[in-house]
């Protein structure tokens, strides 16, 4: 398979004819005839259907769309002249090989004059974007923020096996997961384009021609969601709409992971957990690997490394520590075994051409592959991953190789439902139902829990069922860089709740490399540390005792700032908000088009972390420390400056030195940020006593704080809290009005306020939460990453 060739646009043809029929438009040339047609989605999304008579439609088998919308009011087409109309909320027009559209808000799109073509089995539509800016989302990608000038395949690989030089560069493509998103800036508006397809298909932004945005289709044919701004911010919340969001996951989730390749015994997990209680750092998740298995076997365990995995993980457990096991698709193919000899009698696994079982090679040798397209198929997988998870005492699941990876065996053989369907109508949604298989698996467990799953491979919307990590990166500071605008681009694409190996996962780390990682995905949504076997150890400890110093801090400060992070995912569940955020998802201006070396964590702490070191860019001495240089974009307003103490005039570029222990962090004008000030355990609190953190000059600040069970999925049936929190700084005074609504019990959490950059001596008065309270904030010290900061409390 050659990823770097693409169809020339010239190699296809492009309608010559149109003529209107009943419901929708055909579309002609001399080597195809098609059919446009339209329909209103919700009320808020205009959908286009590409329809070659001689295609299938993929969106048949594509499970990116959440059921509730995929059925659509059909908009009847009217001609007049040479040109057919769609009276949808975005207006359509198509005039020859042109396609005009008029989003709601006032936005026209446009394509070339050869717009819409075909060439055999293959579709194009080429969008004119002389006028956009920026370019976003398409899913889990290298490179940077705006993919201008980049091109994009949707071919979900396993990337160490198709490129093997994966840790040298950061421009490889494709990777493990395909949302075929794009949201265009135009101006300053934006607008959101969703292909859906699960084929193989590709997006060439201005690569192959400048002020083109050219999409493929390798297969199929192809429906088009149009989402509306004028934010960026509809946009992604128009999209999760019609794809989904992550559930709020279990707060163990949030907390920090520990994983390697190379954990493969009982005493190996015994002594992670010791060592994490010597240092004194919080550990939610200890991970096991493939070295679990007995031979690669999936749902056993190796009785000599392990003989007794339930009690080893009920023991962890009582020490506050969730355990999560990896779990791949491949079936080794072992007569005798009884997964497969089940498999087998219930004929669960893909077939080939030939109608034999399709043989991939990995872990376990030849292997089989479930096909998690069918309904029986996922109740199989669920029952026998139930029993698994229950049985040993597990958490949660991490699924890899779902790409799927088939090592040796071409994996285009692979076919589905009988041999009935093509290998392409699946390929990327492999991870997907895998993912959609494994959460029946919890449901069985107890319906009312909250799952926690984790996949490498995913397609559009597999948000709903699992989170994602971004796959085998390597411990280099470009990969570090990488991973920024690959989560936000994630985000931007549905899926908030994912992250990179922290530290590294190919290659060793180095200490100032594995110390700026964690500064930078401390607050990233997902968290974990994990190394491929081989390389050098890189647990918080392992570079001694000022790396282990400086990674605690940040672990801390993740636990200190879980109530904030559970917030977060409270607001993506009920929105569609990303968690990790561009700097353009609250604030306008082409300076922040290209950032991709900075972000927000929901809407008011801003992250710049710093990205080089052992030599690489730029270093200097400043307050007697070696010191780390790099620029800070301020967006307008005020910010305070977690890491100096002190407020920072917005608008403007810093040029700011940071020592090892620092990181770069900010806080807008009008923030609170719900803190953690208790004891720290592996175990996240409950959290009935929260600080409100207040950043204000002068004036108000306010939050919405839910508040539930934590526990549950109570929330998904209303029962949960909204507290709106207002803070009035006045004269010395500062004055917390708390109106909380809801089914929930009142008045579970006590706040107290907490008071930045004001000295001198301050009352706060608060109101409605339970009894009003009176207090004097004194002057104290507040930990925040490396830095204590004088505040008010
Ligand atoms: O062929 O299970 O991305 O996280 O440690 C490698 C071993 C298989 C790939 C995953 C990685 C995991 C590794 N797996």
């Amino acid at each position: 398979m050659l990823f770097l060739q693409k169809v020339h646009p010239l190699n296809f043809e492009y309608v010559r004819e149109l003529s209107v029929h009943g419901d929708g438009v055909r579309i002609a040339g001399s080597s195809f005839a098609a059919q446009i047609r339209c329909d209103e989605i919700g009320n808020f999304c205009t959908r286009l259907r590409l329809r070659n008579d001689a295609l299938g439609n993929s969106y048949d088998y594509s499970d990116g769309i959440c059921e509730g919308y995929r059925q659509g009011h059909p908009v009847p087409p009217q001609l007049d002249g040479e040109r057919a109309r769609f009276e949808a909320s975005h207006r359509i027009e198509v005039a020859g090989a042109e396609l005009t559209i008029r989003f709601s808000t006032g936005l026209v799109l446009k394509t070339v004059s050869e717009g819409i073509g075909f060439n055999g089995d293959k579709t194009i539509v080429n969008f004119d974007v002389t006028h956009a800016r920026g370019f976003y989302g398409f899913g889990e990608r290298t490179g940077s923020l705006n993919k201008r000038g980049e091109s994009m395949q949707f071919w979900n690989v396993d990337v160490v096996l198709v490129f093997p030089h994966t840790y040298a560069r950061d421009d490889y493509d494709p990777a493990y997961v395909a949302i075929p998103l794009v949201i265009l800036k135009v101006g300053k508006e934006y607008c959101g384009l969703y292909f859906d397809n699960p084929g193989r298909t590709l997006m060439d932004v201005e690569q192959m021609r400048q002020g083109q945005l050219i999409y493929q289709a390798m297969t199929g044919n192809t429906d088009v969601y149009l989402i509306a701004g004028p934010g960026l911010r509809d946009v992604v919340r128009g999209f999760t709409k019609l794809t989904g969001c992550a559930e709020v996951p279990p707060l163990w989730s949030m907390g920090y992971h520990q994983c390697r390749w190379g954990y493969r015994t009982e005493a190996d997990l015994l002594e992670l957990k010791e060592k994490f209680e010597q240092f004194d750092i919080p550990v939610s998740v200890l991970w096991y690997d493939i070295d679990y298995m007995e031979g690669y076997r999936l749902f056993t365990w190796d009785r000599e490394a392990f003989p007794d995995p339930a009690g080893l993980n009920r023991r962890l457990k009582e020490a506050g520590i969730r355990s999560v096991a990896i779990i791949d698709p491949g079936v080794k193919r072992d007569p005798g075994y009884p997964v497969y000899d089940s498999g087998k009698a219930q004929g669960v696994f893909c077939k080939t051409a030939s109608g034999r079982d399709y043989v991939g090679r990995v872990w376990p040798g030849d292997c089989v592959f479930p096909d998690f397209s069918q309904t029986p198929v996922r109740v199989w997988w669920a029952g026998w991953m139930a029993r698994f998870v229950q049985e040993s005492a597990l958490d949660g699941v991490w699924l890899d190789m779902n790409d799927p990876a088939t090592g040796y065996s071409l994996v285009e053989d692979m076919r589905f439902q009988n041999g009935t369907v093509s290998h392409e109508a699946y390929h990327n949604q492999y991870g997907h139902y895998m993912a959609k298989a494994s959460r029946e698996a919890f449901d069985l467990i107890d319906p009312n829990a909250r799952p926690f799953l984790l996949t490498r491979s995913g397609f559009t919307g597999t948000q709903r069922y699992s989170a994602i990590w971004t796959g085998d990166n390597a411990s280099n500071w470009r990969h570090l860089r990488m991973s920024i605008p690959c989560t936000l681009n994630l985000g931007l694409s549905g899926v908030a709740f994912n992250g990179p190996d922290v530290g590294g996962f190919m290659g060793n780390t180095t200490e100032a490399l594995l110390i700026r990682w964690y500064q930078a995905a401390f607050l990233f949504p997902f968290f974990r540390n994990h190394s491929m076997q081989g390389s050098k150890t890189q647990e918080p400890w392992a570079f001694g005792s000022d790396c282990l110093a400086h990674v605690r801090a940040t672990i801390r400060a993740r636990y200190r700032l879980l109530p904030y992070l559970y917030q977060c995912f409270c607001q993506h569940y009920l929105t569609g908000d990303p968690i990790l955020r561009p700097l353009l998802y609250e604030f306008e201006g082409p300076g922040y088009e290209d950032l991709s070396d900075q972000f927000l964590v929901g809407s008011s702490i801003m992250v710049a972390p710093i990205l080089h070191g052992d030599g690489e860019g730029e270093e200097v001495l400043s307050r007697g420390k070696r010191c780390q240089r790099r620029y800070i974009s301020i967006p307008p307003g005020w910010w305070f400056d977690l890491n100096r103490g002190e407020w920072v005039e917005g608008g403007q570029t810093l040029r700011y030195a940071a020592a090892l222990d620092e990181v770069p962090m900010f806080v807008g004008d009008g923030a609170i940020i719900p803190y953690d000030n208790g004891l720290l355990s592996n175990r996240p609190a409950d959290f009935d006593r929260i600080e409100l953190h207040v950043f204000s000059r002068g004036g108000t600040a306010r939050f919405d704080y839910v508040i539930d069970d934590r526990e549950t999925r109570g929330y998904q049936d209303g029962v949960y809290n909204t507290a709106a929190i207002n803070a009035e700084i006045g004269d010395h005074e500062i004055e917390l009005k708390i109106a909380e609504e809801g089914p929930y019990p009142k008045d579970t959490v006590t706040f107290s306020p907490v008071l930045y950059g004001h000295p001198g001596e301050w009352r706060a008065r608060v109101e409605g939460n339970g009894q009003a309270r009176r207090s004097v904030l004194k002057a104290s010290t507040r930990e925040w990453v490396c830095k204590r900061i004088d505040v008010r409390a």
